[in-house]
């Protein structure tokens, strides 16, 4: 790693009180109690490279990540960081930006908590709701010019849909999905063996120099979260990896048992349950396959996408769904879900949409589920909207039936376009 000047010379001055981490007070006072004099040496070590603990035999290996993300943070103290959300908000991405807020906090960073695309799935919704979490969604008039720094979880890129100043560096990249691309970050983690972000922020928290006992709302309110992101990120724990359950072991002590049922209650939302059917009509099963073209989906309901596609894949004889519509009249939405033990998402949808002319990926995937977005560009002027469905769909199918090698018709003849 990289160290500047002013490292080497807190390194050379381990007592400097200025890399003390103290939380402010002002902001939590429940925390800072528990910012005892053996942690702070902790966070005083891993701010000056050291590595404290079980794994210090090895003097030449490279700080564990748990305690190098806090090497990273220690050395822009006192600056803004900006915890960028990409794509739509989810349990695991949330969960993870609270993480990351909670750990910066103490290194007196201040953090904002963004993102860009609407709250569309009800249960998130409730999560932000219940658990009382300060988010703040994009808005065109921001003055974004004191942000330092940004970070990106839970995201295979980090290219934002925004442009942020110059100045405002990538300080922190944590991810589980299959790695894209170079990703030019200070701390950069990814771990496609974790079946969740959150895992890996937990990791951070069992295994780095910080208390985290959920010993105040705030630290319940984390754990929470973070629980509801794994367990959400790997169909209750059915796709879970060592990683997730050893993060669950720990986040169970500290979480709130009751506040996790209420926020990851299960009810299919009225839309969800007409998209299934919609879907259900207009399927189209080729083989082990099936495809189900909604048409138009309002983008408040742009999540049942998913939720159907779920929801189909427990069809005797069917090992891979891909549900697909036309969302806010913009760009045409995909989910993909499989059982298959030889399909891989990631490099299915890759090699079915390609790239665009910037490189970029229409989308993408992990184990066992995967989407894509493309955007419809000029076309979403068109004015008959029927026509335009049918040749979306066409081409679509026609990729599709490229890819699994069958060609010709689609199974039924409905080729309507219709709103949900
Ligand atoms: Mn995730």
């Amino acid at each position: 790693m990289k160290k500047s000047k002013a490292d080497k010379e807190k390194a050379m001055q381990p007592s400097t009180k200025a890399a003390v981490a103290v939380p402010d007070s002002s902001r939590s006072s429940q925390d800072s109690s528990h910012v005892l004099a053996h942690q702070r040496a902790a966070l005083q070590a891993a701010a000056n490279g050291q590595v404290l603990g079980r794994r210090t035999n090895d003097p030449g290996a490279q700080l564990i990540p748990a305690r190098r993300i806090h090497h990273v943070l220690e050395r822009v103290r006192g600056k803004n960081m900006l915890i960028c959300i990409k794509g739509y908000p989810d349990p695991d991405n949330i969960a993870a930006a609270l993480c990351l807020q909670w750990l910066a906090k103490h290194h007196d960073i201040r953090t904002k908590i963004l993102h860009f695309e609407e709250i569309s799935h009800y249960e998130n919704r409730a999560l932000v709701k219940k658990l009382d979490i300060e988010i703040e969604e994009y808005d065109p008039s921001m003055d974004l010019s004191q942000w330092d720094y940004f970070a990106v979880n839970d995201s295979q890129t980090y290219e934002l849909p925004i442009k942020l100043p110059a100045a405002c560096k990538l300080l922190i990249f944590v991810d589980h999905h299959k790695a894209m691309g170079n990703v030019l970050g200070e701390f950069v983690d990814v771990r496609e063996h974790s079946g969740s972000t959150s895992s890996i922020y937990a990791e951070y928290l069992i295994d780095g120099p910080t208390k985290f006992e959920g010993a105040s709302t705030e630290q319940t309110k984390i754990a929470t979260a973070m629980m509801h992101g794994i367990r959400s990120d790997t169909d209750n724990f059915a796709n879970a990896t060592p990683m997730d359950y050893r993060a669950s072991e720990f986040l169970a002590k500290h979480m709130d048992k009751d506040l996790l049922n209420l926020i990851s209650r299960q009810s299919i939302p009225a839309k969800t349950m007409d998209l299934t059917q919609i879907a259900l009509q207009r399927k189209d099963i080729k083989g082990t396959f099936m495809f189900a073209g909604v048409g138009y989906v309002r983008e408040e309901d742009r999540d049942g996408i998913g939720q159907c596609a779920d929801y189909l894949l427990h069809r005797e004889g069917i090992d891979t769904v891909i549900v697909y519509g036309v969302v806010g009249n913009e760009w045409i939405d995909g989910s993909l879900r499989t059982r298959s033990h030889t399909l891989d998402p990631d490099k299915w949808i890759k090699d079915v949409f390609g790239q665009d002319k910037n490189g970029q990926f229409y989308g993408g995937g992990r184990k066992d589920k995967g989407g894509f977005q493309i955007p419809l560009g000029v076309f979403a002027n068109v004015s008959d909207k029927e026509l335009l469905w049918i040749l979306i769909k066409k081409t679509i199918d026609e990729l599709f039936y490229d890819k699994i090698g069958v060609d010709g018709k689609p199974g039924h003849d409905d080729l309507q376009g219709g709103k949900v």
